[in-house]
């Protein structure tokens, strides 16, 4: 009888023992998570992260920038999210974040508006909100801490000013366009579309359809087949990002057209991609407008100065080129600022990491 309540008891004072311990290890602050390695306790930042969703190459690369960025090794515990390109998804990922009582919450949002009510709670739960890649649309900009991202607007400006040397240098009498659009409302989509409609107007250009291919190969396909079923005078194509250009490539084909040189279509896409860099210098893509998708670096150096208290940026805007197919770099001048426009060459591709 001793025996067993000797055994019983010393049953109770290990499974004690072993949950203190284990509660030692785990989070015990909704705030950080507190590691204890030897003895000693080593705190993660905790960053939520709502990324828009895996529609294309591009967006892959930006995860792959977040991922590599913050990791528990350089002292982050990231929570990733994907939304699948749906807002509602990203509004619930940024409520449970701060359920969690995460550190910071980083998010791209799928479109610019529809954010105003989910950071005025994050700002009541005293939670930076660092917004990357596109724009939220806000009333009051205290509602985020910084912006990090592209110029869509002068990413479209200067594929349009590329587009423009090369039709006089082709001397083509008429340009008839068709616009595959990315996602609606998204600051990328407004951005490039806005800057094919300036120069449109601007250089007489027959603008004949737009719809959005949603950044996607498949539904790119689906409209630039619409299209070219409506339109039999199509010269150019406008896409706004490299999924959709291959997208539209397979269509032209599939309808017994031709693109590149002397073809019947000639394309303009953005993001420069690998594979989209491939493809301009074997000339199926006319002009590619880089879309860098390294954020991973800037959010840090975001956090770090919220961290320190210095001051930092409300925009940060991240460097891009500009590339194209034909066999020699150009000069373009736009806003007084000049840009050179590289030619595509192997070694480009090769050193092209997304
Ligand atoms: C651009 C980004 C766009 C890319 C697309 O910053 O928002 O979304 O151009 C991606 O590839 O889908």
């Amino acid at each position: 009888m001793r025996r067993k309540i000797l055994t019983t008891a010393i049953g109770v004072v290990l499974a004690a023992a072993i949950l203190i311990v284990a509660v030692s290890m785990v989070e015990l602050s909704g705030k950080q998570t507190e590691i204890w390695k030897n003895g000693e306790k080593d705190s993660l930042t905790t960053i939520g992260f709502s990324q828009v969703g895996a529609e294309s190459d591009w967006r892959s690369a930006n995860s792959i920038s977040m991922k590599r960025t913050f990791t528990p090794e350089r002292g982050y515990d990231l929570i990733f999210e994907d939304a699948k390109q749906k807002q509602s998804d990203q509004i619930k990922a940024i409520r449970k974040f701060i359920q969690q009582e995460v550190d910071y919450i980083v998010f791209s949002p799928v479109v610019e508006s529809g954010w105003d009510t989910v950071l005025e709670e994050a700002k009541r739960a005293e939670i930076p909100v660092i917004i990357i890649d596109r724009k939220v649309a806000v009333k009051d900009s205290s509602l985020y801490a910084a912006w990090i991202g592209s110029n869509f607007y002068l990413e479209g400006q200067k594929a349009c000013k590329v587009m423009k040397a090369y039709v006089d240098e082709q001397q083509i009498p008429e340009v008839n366009i068709v616009n595959i659009q990315g996602t609606l409302g998204a600051t990328s989509q407004i951005g490039r579309t806005n800057a094919l409609e300036d120069a449109a107007q601007k250089y007489g250009w027959n603008l004949l359809e737009q719809e959005s291919g949603e950044y996607t190969e498949a539904k790119a396909y689906e409209v630039m087949s619409k299209m070219l079923l409506e339109h039999d005078d199509i010269n150019f194509v406008y896409c706004e990002n490299d999924n959709e250009a291959f997208g539209a490539i397979d269509a032209i084909r599939d309808a017994g057209k031709t693109v590149g040189p002397g073809g019947d279509i000639q394309i303009i896409s953005f993001d420069a991609t690998r594979e989209g860099l491939r493809r301009t210098l074997h000339r199926e893509i006319l002009i590619n407008g880089e879309c860098n998708p390294w954020h991973g670096e800037y959010v840090e150096k975001v956090i770090h100065m919220l961290e320190t208290n210095e001051l930092w940026q409300k925009e940060m805007y991240v460097p891009e080129e500009t590339f194209y197919s034909m066999p020699e770099d150009m000069q373009i001048m736009l806003g007084g600022k000049e840009y050179t426009v590289q030619t595509v060459t192997e070694s480009i591709v090769q050193k092209r990491e997304y």
